[in-house]
C-alpha cells in the first residue's frame, strides 16, 4: 500500500524549504538597502524554516488491510479415486455376503476411520430390512429387539438412514427408518458401545415418526404419531434422558397441516382436543363456538378472548374420559401453554377437567376448572 502520509510530508518539506529560500533573499536585500558595512552573508537557514514549525502530518491510523476471503475451492476427488472407493465398498460387501440396497461411508463409531453403513433386504415373507456396518475386516449387524425380529427394521426395501449425534451426547447414532405392510413407520436408533452397535430405541408410529428439537438443547426428540383419528393425530414425544428415550409428553396435533381445519366434535375427547387446537391456531371465534350456550351466555366473546391475549402456544395431552353418562361427560387433560409475559416466554402446565355436554349432535365444553401444576421461564422458543 503506498504511504500517503510520507508523500504529504515530503510535499510540506519542499514547500517550507522554498519559503526558507525566499526569506533568505529578503534578508539579503534588506541588509544591502541599509548600506551597513557588509556583514557576513547571512547563512541561509537550513531547509527547515525557523519562522514556523511545520505542522506534523496528521497521524494516520493505518487501516487494517482485510485479506480477501478466499472461498475454498473444493477439490473433487479424482474419478479414479471414487471408482476405487466404490469398488472397495462393493468387494467389502461381497466378502461379507451382503447384497446391499444402499451403502455409504460414514464414521459410525467415532474412531478416526470411516466405516461402510448400509441396508439390505433379507428374504422371507415378508422380507426383512437389515442394517450392517463394515469396519475393515469386521462386519456388525444392526439388530432390532427380538420381539421385532420377524419384521426386521422394516418390510420394504428402503434406504432411509441418518448418521449423526441425534441426542447430543457426543456419540454418533445411526437412525434407520422402515415401513411395515400394515402401514406403520419404524425407527430404530443404534450406537456403538465399544463392542457392538447397541439399540438405543425402537419406535413404531402408525401415523409416522419424526425428529424435532423443541427445547433448543441440541438433542432431537422423537415424535411418534399414532394412527390418525380423522384430521387429528395423537403424538407422543420421547426425550433422551441420558440413558434412554423416555415418554415425556403427548399431545393432539393436526395430521394434515393444510387449512381450513375441520374441528371434530364427535366425541368428548375430540371436542376438547379441537378446542385447544383452535386456541393454538389463534382461531378464537371457533374455540368460543365450541363452548356450550350456557358457557357462552356467562361471558361475552370479547371478555373471554381477553384471557388469551398473551397466549403463544397451547398443547393438550393426556386427554381421557373420567366419567360419561348419557349426554354428559367429564374429561380430564393436561394443558401446556406458552405465554408472552412482559416479553418473557413462560411455560405453564395445568391439569384441567371439563364437563362436556352433547347438544345438537356435537360435544361442547360446558364448564371447566384448572389447577396449575408447573411453571417455568422458557429460554428457547422456536
Ligand atoms: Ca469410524
Ligand atoms: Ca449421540
Ligand atoms: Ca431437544
Amino acid at each position: 500500500m503506498p504511504d500517503f502520509s510520507l508523500q504529504t510530508r515530503q510535499r510540506h518539506t519542499r514547500r517550507f524549504a522554498h519559503a526558507g529560500h525566499l526569506l533568505c533573499l529578503v534578508a539579503i536585500a534588506l541588509a544591502l538597502a541599509a548600506c551597513l558595512p557588509p556583514s557576513p552573508a547571512p547563512t541561509c537557514p537550513p531547509a527547515a524554516p525557523v519562522t514556523c514549525t511545520p505542522a506534523p502530518p496528521l497521524p494516520c491510523t493505518p487501516v487494517p488491510s482485510i485479506p480477501p476471503t478466499v472461498a475454498p475451492t473444493p477439490m473433487p476427488p479424482e474419478p479414479a479415486a471414487i471408482q476405487a472407493t466404490v469398488e472397495a465398498g462393493a468387494s467389502s460387501a461381497a466378502r461379507a455376503g451382503i447384497q446391499p440396497l444402499c451403502m455409504r461411508q460414514e464414521n459410525t463409531d467415532d474412531d478416526p476411520d470411516l466405516e461402510w453403513v448400509g441396508l439390505y433386504l433379507a428374504s422371507g415373507e415378508p422380507p426383512r430390512l437389515q442394517g450392517f456396518i463394515l469396519d475393515g475386516p469386521n462386519r456388525h449387524d444392526l439388530i432390532p429387539p427380538e420381539s421385532e425380529e420377524n419384521r426386521g427394521l422394516g418390510e420394504f426395501p428402503t434406504c432411509e438412514l441418518e448418521v449423526r449425534d441425534l441426542n447430543a451426547d457426543g456419540r454418533t447414532e445411526i437412525a434407520v427408518w422402515g415401513h411395515t405392510q400394515t402401514g406403520a413407520t419404524l425407527l430404530h436408533i443404534f450406537v456403538w458401545d465399544g463392542g457392538r452397535y447397541a439399540l438405543l430405541g425402537g419406535f413404531e408410529g402408525k401415523g409416522g415418526i419424526r425428529l424435532e428439537n423443541r427445547d433448543g438443547d441440541l438433542a432431537d426428540e422423537v415424535v411418534v404419531r399414532w394412527k390418525p383419528e380423522g384430521e387429528l393425530v395423537w403424538e407422543v414425544i420421547y426425550t433422551w434422558d441420558g440413558a434412554r428415550y423416555a415418554w415425556t409428553w403427548d399431545r393432539y396435533a393436526w395430521f394434515y397441516l393444510d387449512r381450513p381445519h375441520a374441528y371434530p366434535d364427535d366425541t368428548p375427547v375430540h371436542a376438547l382436543a379441537s378446542f385447544y387446537l383452535a386456541l393454538n391456531d389463534r382461531d378464537l371465534p371457533m374455540a368460543y363456538r365450541m363452548l356450550s350456550p350456557a358457557a357462552r351466555s356467562a361471558q361475552t366473546y370479547e371478555d373471554w378472548a381477553l384471557g388469551f391475549a398473551t397466549t403463544l402456544r397451547v398443547e393438550v395431552g393426556a386427554v381421557r374420559v373420567v366419567a360419561q353418562e348419557g349426554d354428559r361427560a367429564t374429561v380430564a387433560a393436561q394443558v401446556r401453554a406458552l405465554d408472552n409475559v412482559d416479553g418473557r416466554v413462560v411455560a405453564t402446565v395445568y391439569a384441567v377437567e371439563w364437563q362436556m355436554v352433547h347438544l345438537e349432535e356435537s360435544w361442547q365444553l360446558d364448564w371447566g376448572r384448572s389447577e396449575l401444576l408447573e411453571r417455568w421461564e422458557v429460554r428457547y422458543y422456536p
